[in-house]
């Protein structure tokens, strides 16, 4: 399938380290990578309006494949003309197959080789059975920019045979997806998984570049309950040493910022997470200075934005830390919506650093910096 909208330039590549800045063009706007994607399960990013979003410097959102076509459907949102329309947000969008969510919180799913048959728990309980096409159909009446493979990704932690299964059943489907994926203005991104066997990884790897051309990968079956040095020992050979050079790569659901620090250094360019819009909302703010919990009582009385260190229009908007812990502790639906906004830009704003250290060729010390950092000690 011709995917020629979808070229992935790359600009810099720092001397030191495997982090590479680029540029992925998509039918609705460039991409600067590296990125954070905020996600928005279910056509929103929970609590912001996509302008905010947009001015908070979003280059690109996430949806949500299988919540979407559960409510509102895919035929309701292709009627009001895609997705883009739907949701109000004009630029890039990536929707993730959904097989993760399903398969993560679910304990009435039966994978077979055809597809992959659950109960939908979260909606009204009716049982769906869905095929690899299936996916496929309903991600091209989305018309995201760039849609995901389904694939099975194994918790942890599993047994070999369990993530070889899996390893099998995502490059059978992915094949699949390939065959059946025929839009042109919308990329398919195959998904690598082998939990955390780098054998399997690089098996699971060799498929997808033997199944065809795919624009580019996401790394999926991390952040599944591991530690990060048990993640590091099989992610750092993988994309450093073994994934295309010339195509974007993903780790998916992956937003601890110091993990995202190193994980550029290895040469990964995109992120998608639920972690600071979802901890925001639990009142609890990344920063400079570690994670900030905001229940906190320290906070009563200081007058201080969240991070003194932070330009987002949240800290440079005269809300005070005093407020936000007000809010939080009242309940009050604003503090989660304000620590959301503040949390993205966080993530937004060190990865366009991070972009820039790449590009000034300082990358290494960048990235040893942050280690080193009073910001690197609570993730
Ligand atoms: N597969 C898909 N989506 C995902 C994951 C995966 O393995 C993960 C794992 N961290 C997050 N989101 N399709
Ligand atoms: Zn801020």
């Amino acid at each position: 399938m011709d995917q020629s909208l979808f070229t992935y330039d790359i600009v810099a590549e720092d001397p030191k380290t495997h982090a590479r800045a680029g540029i992925l063009h998509t039918p609705h706007g460039d991409i600067e990578t590296p990125i954070f994607m905020p996600v928005g399960t279910k056509a929103n990013v929970k609590g912001i309006p996509t302008e905010t979003v947009k001015g908070l410097g979003a280059q690109i959102v996430l949806a949500n494949t299988y919540h979407l076509a559960m409510r509102p459907g895919a035929d309701l949102i292709d009627e009001l003309g895609g997705l883009h329309n739907f949701m109000n947000w004009h630029g890039p969008i990536l929707t993730d197959s959904g097989g993760f969510q399903v398969f993560s919180h679910n304990d009435a799913v039966k994978l077979t080789d055809e597809g992959v048959r659950f109960i939908a728990t979260d909606y009204d309980g009716s049982h769906v059975f869905w095929t690899p096409e299936d996916n496929m159909a309903i991600a091209q009446k989305l018309g995201s920019d760039i849609c995901m493979q389904l694939d099975q990704c194994p918790g942890y932690p599993a047994t070999r045979k369990y993530v070889e299964r899996a390893v099998e059943l995502s490059s059978m489907w992915a094949e699949r997806c390939y065959k059946a994926h025929t839009r042109p203005d919308q990329a398919l991104f195959g998904i690598v998984q082998g939990g955390m066997h780098l054998d399997l990884r690089l098996r699971s790897l060799k498929h997808l570049e033997e199944c065809g051309d795919f624009p580019g990968y996401g790394i999926g079956g991390y952040s599944v309950g591991e530690d990060h040095e048990t993640m590091f020992e099989t992610l750092e050979p993988l994309v450093s040493e073994h994934m295309p050079r010339q195509k974007p790569r993903y780790l998916m659901g992956v937003g601890n910022p110091t993990t995202l620090v190193r994980a550029v250094g290895m040469g990964v360019d995109m992120f998608d997470c639920v972690l600071p819009t979802r901890t925001g909302r639990m009142g609890t703010a990344f920063s400079s200075q570690g994670r900030l919990n905001f229940r906190n009582a320290k906070f009563a009385h200081d007058a201080g934005p969240i991070d003194e260190k932070c330009t987002c229009p949240v800290c440079t908007g005269g809300y005070s830390r005093a407020l936000i812990r007000h809010m939080v502790t009242q309940k009050e639906m604003l503090g989660g919506i304000l620590l959301s906004q503040h949390n993205i830009y966080f993530l937004l704003d060190l990865m366009r650093r991070a972009r820039q250290a790449i590009i000034d060729g300082r990358y290494a010390e960048f990235r040893d910096e942050w280690m080193q950092s009073a910001g690197a000690r609570d993730y």
